[in-house]
């Protein structure tokens, strides 16, 4: 029997994850993480060393049981369009149908996004034979609104391949923007009804300052990197994310799901590990941050481990940064 987990601690510890996207379904938290292979790989800027080939979903009863594994529950093998790479999912559920998005290179090393079904929340889930039609890049995280239009964010900087895609379709040769040039913010698209395809072609979201301006490039402590999710509270839209090279978990708050979103601050200080990446999920009448580090296997990159913490906010809607690390 596996212990109960506690705040701070690794939630598994039989297998590496990462990336963790939990949600409530059917009363228990369900948590969908990449699932990090115990093997060597030289770490590099284009990510090379997440090396993933398959996902396995977590559920916890409540935030203090144990995190159950539910096996494999897809494997790169089964999915027609993917060659490699199965980095950050996410889940969404709409009309009994529960979808497991993910992020994978293709056959041509072009990173896309595909949609994988199940009747149960813990899988197996059977992948569509092809991406979403229109899909790039990395890390998509799914809203479904109180009105049940669902949103897709995505798009990662570097090996998420973002920087390719400014001009359309895909550069191998294109280059982020200068440091006082606006950053690149992440991309959402509306989803068609039955969740398998884009309403419309992605847009960029706005990501400004407290004086209404882009946040620029080389503001690297508040600019877009990867992993986004958006979450309601109290009416509006909070928009949280990495900041990449200054690993930090940063939000921004706005009033449509599209955008435009204003920058507020701090999540999550850096973890242990490069990157680092999170969800954030009310379960009962408490909210909690799911996020990883790499502290269980000593700091190797592509050896990490889903943690969580309790969330809280302020009065004025602001959120009380995180410590991952409160007992040091
Ligand atoms: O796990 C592979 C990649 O690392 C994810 O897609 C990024 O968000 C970062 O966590």
């Amino acid at each position: 029997m596996t212990a109960p987990v506690k705040f701070n601690q690794p939630i598994v510890t039989h297998m590496y994850t990462a990336d963790p996207s939990a949600h409530v379904f059917e009363g228990k938290i369900y948590i969908y993480p990449s699932h990090d292979l115990d093997h060597e790989r030289a770490s590099n800027d284009n990510g090379d060393q997440y090396d993933m080939e398959d996902y396995h979903v977590l559920s916890m009863d409540d935030a203090a049981s144990a995190a159950v594994d539910h096996g494999e529950a897809l494997h790169v093998r089964d999915v027609p369009w993917a060659k490699q790479q199965m980095w950050a999912p996410d889940a969404a559920c709409k009309n009994g149908t529960y979808y497991l998005f993910f992020p994978a290179r293709d056959h041509d090393g072009i990173f896309r996004i595909g949609v994988a079904t199940s009747s149960s929340p813990a899988g197996p889930f059977a992948a569509q034979p092809s991406y979403l039609p229109g899909s790039f890049s990395i890390d998509p995280a799914v809203l479904v609104d109180d009105d049940d239009r669902a949103y897709m964010y995505f798009g990662g900087l570097w090996g998420g391949q973002l920087e390719k895609w400014q001009g359309g379709t895909f550069d191998p040769d294109a280059e982020g923007p200068a440091p006082n040039e606006p950053a690149l913010g992440p991309r959402v698209a509306e989803l068609s009804e039955d969740m398998l395809s884009f309403k419309d072609a992605p847009r960029e979201i706005a990501i400004l300052d407290e004086d209404g301006q882009p946040i620029l490039a080389g503001d690297e402590d508040r600019r877009y990197f990867e992993g986004p999710w958006v979450h309601r509270y109290n009416g509006l839209y909070y928009l949280s994310y990495s900041t990449g090279t200054t690993h930090k978990i940063v939000y921004a708050v706005g009033e449509h799901p599209m955008g435009p979103y204003t920058f507020k601050g701090t999540i999550l200080t850096p973890v242990i590990g490069w990157t680092t990446h999170h969800s954030i999920v009310q379960f009962r009448d408490k909210w909690y941050l799911f996020y990883h580090d790499s502290s269980l296997s000593g700091g190797a990159d592509n050896k990490r481990s889903v943690k969580f913490a309790e969330l809280r906010y302020n009065d004025d809607g602001t959120i009380v940064a995180i410590d991952p690390y409160p007992e040091k």
